[in-house]
């Protein structure tokens, strides 16, 4: 009797005939589908950075350290396609995750909140899950939208949030996922997309209203209408990727904006102004240094235009998820190992003449120094560099985030294991 009122009250005050078992199981089954890509595309990015050089962040994450490999060169499209699918994906989902959180809403009024230890356990495992991930969506959309917003670090704040998110997703699908299937066979969706039906699911879950008032939409329509946001925001979400006229619709990702169409007009995070960079220190006078041990060999452009020029065409993918590819030529960096005199290469540090800024400085593993089409370009498609695409000379390695492909070149450190 008590456990009846009780629950009765979020069944009372939410009144939609439309809520039940079955439409949070089908919210629940495309969330099941899709945020498991965009956790594990999210992962990979932090495996992307480059923990191995502390270069990721966090830097330190103590027993939650993940797997260490030498992110791969090849193809060259892989962090254009895991980064693009985890901002994208992570965007399009929205619209579900609300819709979910909208059917079990009456779940959250129930009184009083907690009548058991099973009670509380899941309780606790919700706050992670929506908490989490509400956390995660909005620092997510904060960071491609804003430049340093935040007053502590967006990587190690999205990061920690993730974990809180995976320990609540994880033990709520081991809690719910039994009864989601049940429930999804009882019913099939298809039928539900043909009828106009609105009547009330049956059972007793404390999901279905006692008192339902009458609808204001179909089943099938509530469900046209989360659908309908979700491909709302893939069109908005797409130009990030495609470029052209979709670019425009991506008003989610606006720094990842490009404008106008000849060789240098393409997508640039970070000005040459906004970076410090000035005509003085980019110009005649610049040198590149090249460091092995004690030994400098010092290059001027005219010098780096003498050796032999390779072209690749290769994208440049932004951890926020923008992404285009280009036509670079410069000289490979495995070539520049050999005029250092480097033998068994191990790592290059890649510095930049920007004084300040988080990206002024990157490492690259041997593999992204040696493969054939990593360069220090000085060119893109037919042209010279313009400064703020990193003239006089940047770094463009195949499948490697963004962030690492320096630009304003001063110096690589080859060090050798
Ligand atoms: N020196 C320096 N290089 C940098 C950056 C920077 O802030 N400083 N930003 C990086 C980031 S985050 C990206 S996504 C790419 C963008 O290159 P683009 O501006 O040529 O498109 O440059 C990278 N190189
Ligand atoms: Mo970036």
């Amino acid at each position: 009797m008590e456990a009846s009122r009780a629950r009765a009250r979020g069944q009372l005050r939410f009144r939609s005939p439309l809520r039940g078992p079955w439409l949070t199981s089908v919210f629940g089954a495309v969330l099941l589908a899709g945020l498991p890509i965009v956790i594990v595309t999210g992962l990979l990015s932090y495996i992307a950075y480059g923990p191995q050089f502390g270069q990721a962040m966090p830097a330190d994450v103590g027993w939650l350290r993940l797997p260490q490999f030498d992110w791969p060169t090849d193809p060259a499209w892989l962090y254009r396609l895991t980064q693009g699918l985890h901002v994208g994906l992570g965007l399009v989902l929205f619209p579900i995750v609300l819709a979910k959180l909208w059917s079990v809403i009456p779940r959250l009024f129930v009184t009083p909140p907690i009548q058991s230890i099973a009670d509380a356990l899941e309780r606790l495992s919700l706050i992670a899950l929506v908490g989490g991930i509400l956390f995660e969506i909005v620092t997510g959309v904060l960071n491609i939208q804003y430049d340093y917003l935040f007053g502590f670090s967006f990587y190690t704040a999205h990061y920690w949030g993730a974990w809180v998110f995976i320990a609540g997703f994880v033990s709520h699908v081991a809690l719910k996922a039994p009864l989601m299937i049940r429930t999804l066979r009882g019913r099939s969706l298809i039928q539900v997309l043909q009828d106009k039906q609105t009547e009330q699911e049956v059972g007793d879950s404390d999901l279905i209203a006692v008192d339902p008032a009458e609808p204001t939409i179909s089943r099938r329509g509530a469900l046209a209408l989360v659908g309908g946001g979700a491909v709302f925001l893939a069109v908005l979400t797409a130009g990030q990727t495609t470029g052209g006229v979709l670019r425009h619709a991506a008003i989610l990702l606006p720094r990842g904006r490009s404008y106008g169409d000849g060789p240098n007009d393409f997508q640039i995070n970070r000005t040459a102004v906004a970076a410090g960079i000035d005509d003085v220190s980019t110009g005649a006078d610049w040198t590149l240094e090249l460091l092995n041990g004690d030994t400098t060999v010092t290059f001027d452009r005219a010098a780096l235009l003498l050796m032999e020029q390779h072209t690749a065409e290769l994208p440049i993918a932004c951890v926020e998820g923008w992404s285009t590819v280009q036509t670079w030529t410069g000289v490979p960096l495995r070539d520049l190992a050999r005029a250092a005199g480097i033998g068994d290469l191990d790592s290059a540090l890649v510095s930049s003449i920007e004084e300040n800024g988080p990206f002024r400085q990157a490492v690259l593993q041997s593999n992204q120094v040696l493969h054939p089409d990593s360069l220090l370009a000085l060119r893109v498609n037919g042209a010279d560099l313009s400064l703020d695409h990193g003239y006089p000379a940047r770094i463009i390695v195949p499948a490697m985030p963004g962030v690492h492909n320096t630009k304003w070149v001063a110096a690589i450190e080859f060090r050798s294991s």
